[in-house]
């Protein structure tokens, strides 16, 4: 009886969903490109706090009308992700509803008002007073929806946010791969744990009603004494003109700009320039105005640092000067937490970085809450953003689930680009994690035939163009897995490869395993002569146990292969870079590699202490400028 019922809603819900599908917006990359902000002109109410929530298994709320108001519904905190605040729903990924009520202020009456969502992982549909109002997949990324028609004056609004998680092939990152080696629970093809929901804040945002500004693109350079700042505005409304400010260390340099089409540009050069370096992490206030009339209608403030990135055959350059990436690849990952955005963690995990003496890291494997960037712009740490396009896979032959993973690679792109574009922080985009041209994950040694191969590269590629039309200026990469394609590396800056020989291959032989990592990266400079980078090296390493002689999971043995592997890279002059896997432990799926469902290859426990590993570290990179 139970599943007659299923079923016969399920057939009304996909009648129901077909109809009411087409009320909802797509969201639109670009309107996220400028975080929202606090000015005269502008408002922010950020959402984060206790919401209501309820599971949604037999998908029927929509059908029931739960955007109307929640019954018998439980609370959550947002940000955070559902899966660690219930004792009933660590692995359960299907739908769920959050709903939170909230006064709009008078003083935006006239005013656009929007809604952010910081990230909704993975598909999320949102309404407003039961008015539906929009839609965005994917996850880690914000999306944002003009909610004025919708708004309710002098009495509270309800927003309610429509959620899933599920793991599916034409998803990215992808799950439920069949046939894939990965065996875990649940079936996620990535080593992080599927964590779901609101992870990251909700905020409300009001914009100037005749025009404000929408976008603002910096383009940074220099020539001798004096900073080359390119600024491009794009404004919605009716603006003509405006000006930009750039100050900072006793100087203040004004220019008028005047539109045409909704766009204005401008070049200005700043003397005596004081650059952006890690060890000298200047930044400079920009602040953009809108006129009409002669009356000031909209401002934009934000910070940025003057600075060039390049490569030569063998380095990374930082304003000329060669650099060399200390660091880790991370994860966003607490106990309790989950995957939300915790600001006392991301403070500390800084605070751990310098202490390291590490000057990077990758955002593995998906672009972070915004405030990790600016802080990385203040703290002078380099970053190498990252989309959340992990372990893709390239069957031979076009297919939907392929067609649907290329168009949300290429969404991931323009939402990180657009956000993230104006941080002298981030160096590099990393277009993906380990791709592979095998049609299955972890399908190492599965044939494959010429066309096959020239199918998968060229649509990777696609990636590549794309992303330098978006933003010529920053080094491109993707980081590749042990044994996968190597004429990939075509495309890239800077080439990057995720090594475990000693660990995965001839495991506990840390000689052997070093060896094989000198013998390929020559190889590999040999062929491509391009700078190149270890993005991952590590060992899983259980806090506490010892031998006196190295063995696998012991924290000897951990600081042993750091040691061995940092020590080949010192060794060769086109490595141009070292990210250990990982900063710290994280929650992953069930599986028989992951002891407690963890990843414990961090150099600090999940909770932040430090192993050997870390002692080694501090002393190492704090010590040796050059290694
Ligand atoms: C990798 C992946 C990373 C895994 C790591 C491991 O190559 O990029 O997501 O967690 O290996 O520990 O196996």
């Amino acid at each position: 009886m139970i599943k007659f019922k299923i079923i016969i809603s399920t057939i009304f819900i996909g009648i129901f969903f077909q109809v009411s599908a087409t009320d909802f917006q797509d969201a639109k990359p670009k309107d996220i490109a400028l975080t929202p902000i606090q000015n005269t002109y502008r408002n922010v109410l950020d959402l984060s706090g206790v919401w209501k929530f309820k599971k949604d298994e037999e998908n029927i709320g929509e059908h029931e009308e739960w955007y109307n108001g929640l019954e018998n519904h439980r609370s959550i905190a947002v940000p955070g992700s559902w899966n660690e605040q219930f004792t009933d729903m660590r692995d359960y990924l299907d739908w769920v509803w959050y709903e939170k009520e909230t006064y709009i202020p008078s003083g935006w009456k006239n005013q656009h008002i929007y809604l952010r969502v910081n990230d909704a992982t993975y598909a999320a549909k949102i309404w407003v007073n039961g008015e539906p109002v929009g839609y965005h997949e994917g996850c880690h990324v914000p999306f944002a929806f003009d909610i004025s028609p919708y708004i309710n004056w002098d009495e509270p609004n309800k927003i309610s946010i429509k959620v899933e998680n599920q793991l599916s092939p034409s998803r990215v990152p992808t799950g439920d791969v069949k046939g894939s080696s990965f065996g875990n629970f649940p079936a996620a093809n990535y080593d992080f744990f599927p964590y779901s929901g609101l992870n990251r804040s909700v905020v409300l945002y009001s914009l100037p009603k005749k025009a404000f500004i929408h976008d603002v693109t910096f383009q940074t350079d220099f020539e001798g004494t004096t900073g080359k700042l390119n600024v491009v505005v794009d404004q919605k409304g009716s603006a003509k003109s405006g000006k930009i400010i750039v100050s900072g260390y006793n100087q203040e340099i004004e220019r008028k700009i005047s539109f045409q089409n909704g766009t204005a540009e401008v070049d200005i050069e700043i003397p005596n320039v004081k650059l952006w370096s890690p060890n000298h992490p200047d930044l400079y206030n920009v602040k953009i105005e809108l006129n009409d009339d002669g009356e000031v209608i909209d401002q934009y403030n934000l910070q940025t640092g003057i600075r060039t990135i390049a490569t030569n055959q063998n380095q990374i350059l930082l304003n000329g000067e060669p650099v060399f990436l200390k660091g880790f690849g991370k994860h966003l990952d607490f106990p309790v937490i989950g995957r939300g955005t915790a600001e006392p963690v991301m403070v500390k995990d800084f605070e751990l970085l310098k202490w390291t003496g590490a000057n990077s890291f990758r955002t593995t494997h998906y672009p972070y809450d915004e405030e990790f960037y600016n802080m990385a712009d203040r703290e002078g740490i380099m970053v190498i953003c990252e989309t959340p396009s992990v372990g893709l896979i390239f069957p031979g032959s076009p297919s939907e689930a392929l067609q649907k993973r290329q168009a949300i690679c290429k969404q991931y792109l323009k939402e990180m680009i657009y956000r993230d574009k104006n941080h002298p922080s981030v160096i590099s985009w990393c277009l993906a994690n380990e791709p592979s041209d095998k049609a299955k994950i972890g399908g190492f040694g599965v044939r494959k035939t010429d066309e096959e191969k020239e199918f998968a590269y060229s649509t990777f590629k696609e990636h590549f163009t794309l992303a330098k039309k978006l933003d010529p200026t920053r080094l491109l990469m993707y980081v590749g897995v042990m044994m996968g394609p190597t004429e990939w590396f075509e495309l890239t800056d800077v080439i990057a490869i995720n090594r475990y020989w000693g660990w995965y291959t001839t495991p506990g032989n840390i000689e052997k395993g070093s060896n094989a990592l000198s013998k390929e990266l020559d190889r590999i400079h040999r062929k491509y002569k391009k700078p190149c980078m270890i993005s991952e090296f590590g060992t899983d390493t259980y806090a506490g146990m010892h031998a006196e002689q190295p063995e696998m999971f012991t924290e000897e043995f951990q600081v042993e292969f750091i040691k061995a592997y940092l020590d080949v890279a010192k060794s060769k002059p086109f490595v141009t870079g070292m990210h250990i896997w990982n900063f710290a432990d994280f929650k992953t799926s069930q599986a028989v590699m992951r002891f407690g469902g963890f990843n414990l290859k961090g150099v600090f426990t999940r909770d932040r202490k430090p192993k050997m590993a870390a002692h080694y570290l501090h002393s190492r990179w704090n010590e040796q400028a050059e290694d």
